[in-house]
C-alpha cells in the first residue's frame, strides 16, 4: 500500500514537473555575460588621451608624451557622474589610434609612464578601476587595433604586441565588463597593412576575462549598430551571420543595424554615440540637448540595443560640468517618465498559455516571470484590462530573451469609448526591450496581437508610461 502511494506520488510529481518545464530555447541565445550586458542598458564611454589636449580626433601617433598632463584628473568624479546618472559601467579609451597607452605598458614607450602627469608614475586604468569599484559600476576597455605609433604595426610581430597589451589591461585591473575593439583604419591605399590575428585577440579575452562582452563590428559579444548618430533601426534582431566578415570588414550598415532574422549567432547591437559633436573633448563644443538625448534613448535602448554614450573628460581630466548637468537632467527625465507604470494593477488575459507556470499575469512588470504562448496558438493575443481609464504615450514590451528572440510582427489596439477596438500602433521586433512611442491615449484596455513569430512568443512584461517631455509636436489621439 505504502509502495503504491509512493509510486502515485512520484508519478504526480513527475507530471507536475513536466508541466512546469520552461519552453525550449529558439535559435541562438545570450550567454550570461551578454544577458547582464543587455540588462545594463546604458554604459558610459570616455574618450581620453593625447587628442584631448591637441584637439584632434585621430592623433598621428607621433605626439609628444609631454602633452598628456591633466591638471586635476579624478576618475572618482567620472564614476560618480556615471553611477548617479544611471550608467552601469565606463568604457575608457585605454589606447586610441595614436597608440598612446593610458597605463604604463611594457610594450610601448608611448604611454603615461613617459608623460609629465604624476611624474610618469600615474596609471589611468588603475585609478578608474578603483573608482568604478568604489561606485559599484563596471569598467570596460577600448583598445584600438589600428596603431599609428607602434613600430611593428604592419608586421606579424604587431599581433604579439597587441595581444601582450591586451594581456596587461585584462589581467591587471580586476574584472573587465566589456572589451571594445574598434574597426577604424585610416591608413589609406599606400599605408601599412596589418593582418590582425582575431583568433589570438578573442581567445586572450576569453581566457583572461571570460565574462567580458567583446564589442567589434561583428562581435562576438555585441556588434556595432552601423552609425554613430544614436539610432538602431525600428526592426532590430540580436542575431547576426558573421561568416566572411571580421572587425573592419563588416557587413553593410543596414545589416549591422537590423541584424539577421534567423541569424546564426547571438550578437546584439550596441549604439555608440557622443554627447558632443566630437569623441574627444574639444573646446567650444556643447552637449546635446535633453530632447536629443531622450530621442537617442528611445532609438537605442527602446529598440533592443544597448546605449554607449560618450562623455569625454576635459583637459583637467574631469567631466565637463555642462555635460554632467545635462546627464542629471536626462536621468531626472527618465526617472519621471519610467517610474509610474500605468499598467500597475492591470489584469492580463491571453489567448493561450504554454503551461500554468508561464501564465498571463506574469506579464505584470512586478513579476519576475514571463508569459509563454501555447504551442498551437497561431496568433497569440494579450488583453490588458486597465482598472480604470489610464493615460499614456509609451508602451514598453520585453521578450524573455534567454529563450531567444522570437517576435517578428505585432499590432496593438486600444479600447475606444464606444467599446470598439481601434488601431494604435504596430511593430516588428521586440527583443530585450521595445519602447513604442504612440500619441497620448486614454483607455481602459489594450490588445496586443502577435501575427508572426519565429517560435511562440515568450514575453517578460508589458508596461505603459507617460512621457510629458516629448510632447512637442505629438498630438493626443482623438476619441
Ligand atoms: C571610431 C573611431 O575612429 C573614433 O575615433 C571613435 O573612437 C569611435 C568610437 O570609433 O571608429
Amino acid at each position: 500500500m505504502r509502495g503504491a502511494k509512493l509510486l502515485i506520488g512520484t508519478i504526480l510529481a513527475v507530471v507536475a514537473a513536466g508541466c512546469a518545464r520552461p519552453p525550449a530555447a529558439y535559435g541562438p541565445v545570450p550567454t550570461p555575460g551578454q544577458l547582464r550586458w543587455q540588462e545594463s542598458e546604458m554604459n558610459m564611454f570616455c574618450h581620453f588621451g593625447p587628442n584631448t589636449f591637441t584637439g584632434k580626433e585621430w592623433g598621428d601617433g607621433d605626439e609628444s608624451e609631454a602633452l598628456f598632463n591633466p591638471t586635476q584628473m579624478d576618475c572618482r568624479q567620472w564614476a560618480r557622474v556615471a553611477r548617479q546618472t544611471g550608467f552601469s559601467s565606463i568604457v575608457v579609451t585605454a589606447k586610441h589610434h595614436d597608440g598612446f597607452c593610458l597605463w604604463p605598458s611594457k610594450y610601448s614607450s608611448h604611454t603615461v609612464a613617459h608623460s609629465p602627469w604624476k611624474e610618469g608614475e600615474g596609471d589611468v586604468l588603475k585609478e578608474l578601476a578603483a573608482a568604478c569599484a568604489g561606485e559599484g559600476i563596471g569598467m570596460g576597455v577600448y583598445l584600438s587595433p589600428w596603431d599609428r605609433n607602434a613600430p611593428s604595426y604592419g608586421t606579424p610581430e604587431y599581433n604579439e604586441v597587441f595581444a601582450g597589451m591586451l594581456g596587461e589591461v585584462l589581467s591587471g585591473y580586476g574584472e573587465i565588463s566589456e572589451q571594445w575593439f574598434d574597426g577604424a583604419n585610416g591608413e589609406g591605399p599606400n599605408g601599412k597593412r596589418q593582418k590582425y590575428d582575431w583568433e589570438l585577440f578573442n581567445s586572450t579575452v576569453a581566457k583572461l576575462q571570460p565574462d567580458a562582452v567583446i564589442f567589434s563590428d561583428v562581435g562576438p559579444g555585441c556588434r556595432w549598430v552601423g552609425n554613430e548618430s544614436g539610432v538602431a533601426p525600428d526592426s532590430c534582431w540580436a542575431t547576426l551571420n558573421t561568416k566572411g566578415f571580421e572587425p573592419g570588414k563588416a557587413p553593410s550598415a543596414d545589416v549591422l543595424g537590423h541584424g539577421n532574422r534567423k541569424g546564426k549567432e547571438w550578437i546584439p547591437a550596441e549604439v555608440d554615440v557622443s554627447i558632443r559633436n566630437s569623441w574627444f573633448w574639444q573646446p567650444g563644443e556643447h552637449p546635446k540637448t535633453l530632447a536629443e538625448l531622450l530621442r537617442i534613448y528611445y532609438t537605442s535602448v527602446g529598440r533592443n540595443a544597448v546605449l554607449l554614450l560618450n562623455v569625454p573628460p576635459d583637459r583637467r581630466g574631469l567631466i565637463d560640468p555642462e555635460d554632467s548637468l545635462r546627464l542629471v537632467e536626462f536621468r531626472t527625465a527618465l526617472d519621471s517618465i519610467f517610474s509610474h507604470n500605468m499598467a500597475d494593477g492591470a489584469r492580463f488575459e491571453t489567448s493561450s498559455d504554454y503551461n500554468h507556470l508561464y501564465r498571463a499575469q506574469n506579464l505584470a512588470l512586478a513579476f519576475d516571470g514571463f508569459w509563454a504562448a501555447g504551442k498551437a496558438d497561431s496568433e497569440p493575443v494579450i488583453n490588458v484590462e486597465l482598472p480604470e481609464g489610464r493615460t499614456f504615450n509609451r508602451i514598453v514590451l520585453q521578450e524573455a530573451i534567454a529563450f531567444g528572440q522570437r517576435v517578428e510582427n505585432f499590432k496593438i489596439e486600444y479600447l475606444a469609448p464606444d467599446g470598439s477596438w481601434k488601431a494604435l500602433t504596430s511593430g516588428s521586433t521586440i527583443g530585450h526591450k521595445r519602447i513604442l512611442q504612440i500619441p497620448m491615449v486614454t483607455t481602459s484596455g489594450l490588445r496586443i496581437t502577435f501575427h508572426r513569430s519565429l517560435a511562440p512568443p515568450v514575453i517578460k512584461s508589458v508596461a505603459l508610461y507617460r512621457d510629458n517631455y516629448q510632447m512637442d509636436g505629438e498630438q493626443p489621439l482623438g476619441e
